[in-house]
């Protein structure tokens, strides 16, 4: 029985999910899920990404937290859409489900935006579980967390598409092998694209907005 509810919520959230990859095609707007555990730089690394990007493209942006609207705040400045969901006010689930992006989604203009980034919950674990409609899945870690994430984790980044190696400013500092993480990451996926990026220094930014307009350009084009 308990199987069996399990199985409806995540065939619900999968469906929501198809939905949306529709309504995205139909509107050639190019989403991602910046997904890691907390504190890996996710908001400081979409702050240097969409103040290179926003002159070219129309940008929006989901923010999820359990608490607090303070990573929406720190974004404000770029002045556009932005969309906070605090899960705390039903229920503080540790992830995004697709009918939550769905009712943000209805919050944008799709007409006038390129690219909608959703910046999911810190947490290694349950947003992996949780399909959203994106198209690009993109793991964030930093150096600071340990070579062996990848295989302890493996959902996370076996489901995602693009690793961002951060901090790696720090890395003169720390006894952390970027070869051993790079076999863990192969481990766990051998398709992964990995950027190498500093959100403290801009290292590596250049080379992953020019991937990410790429793929806004190709679902423009795409018919
Ligand atoms: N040295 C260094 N610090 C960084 C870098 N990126 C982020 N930070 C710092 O790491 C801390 C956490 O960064 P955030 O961007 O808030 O991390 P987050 O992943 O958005 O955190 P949550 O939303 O709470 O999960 C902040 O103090 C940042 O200044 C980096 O590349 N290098
Ligand atoms: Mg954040």
């Amino acid at each position: 029985m308990e199987i069996k509810v399990l199985k409806d919520i995540f065939a619900s959230n999968e469906s929501r999910a198809e939905e949306i990859r529709t309504l995205l095609k139909e509107k050639k707007v190019y989403m991602i899920d910046l997904m890691s555990s907390p504190g890996s730089g996710k908001t400081t690394l979409l702050d240097r990404i969409i103040g290179s990007l926003k002159n070219r493209y129309r940008i929006a942006v989901i923010e999820g937290d359990i608490e607090t609207t303070r990573d929406a705040e720190k974004l404000a400045g770029h002045d556009i859409p932005i969309i906070q969901i605090e899960t705390s006010l039903f229920g503080g689930d540790c992830h995004l489900e697709s009918s939550w992006i769905r009712k943000c989604l209805d919050g944008f203009d799709l007409d006038a935006l390129d690219l909608v980034i959703i910046e999911n919950i810190g947490n290694l674990v349950c947003p992996a579980e949780f399909e959203l409609g994106d198209d690009e899945r993109i793991v964030v870690l930093s150096v600071t967390e340990g070579e062996d994430k990848p295989v302890k984790y493996p959902l996370m980044f076996n489901s995602s598409h693009t690793l961002l190696l951060n901090k790696i400013d720090l890395l003169p500092h720390l006894d952390y092998d970027v070869n051993e993480v790079m076999e863990n990451v192969k481990r766990a996926n051998p398709k992964m694209t990995v950027f190498r990026t500093s959100a403290k220094s801009g290292e590596g930014i250049d080379e992953f907005v020019a991937h990410l307009a790429g793929n806004i350009e190709k679902k423009k084009r795409a018919r």
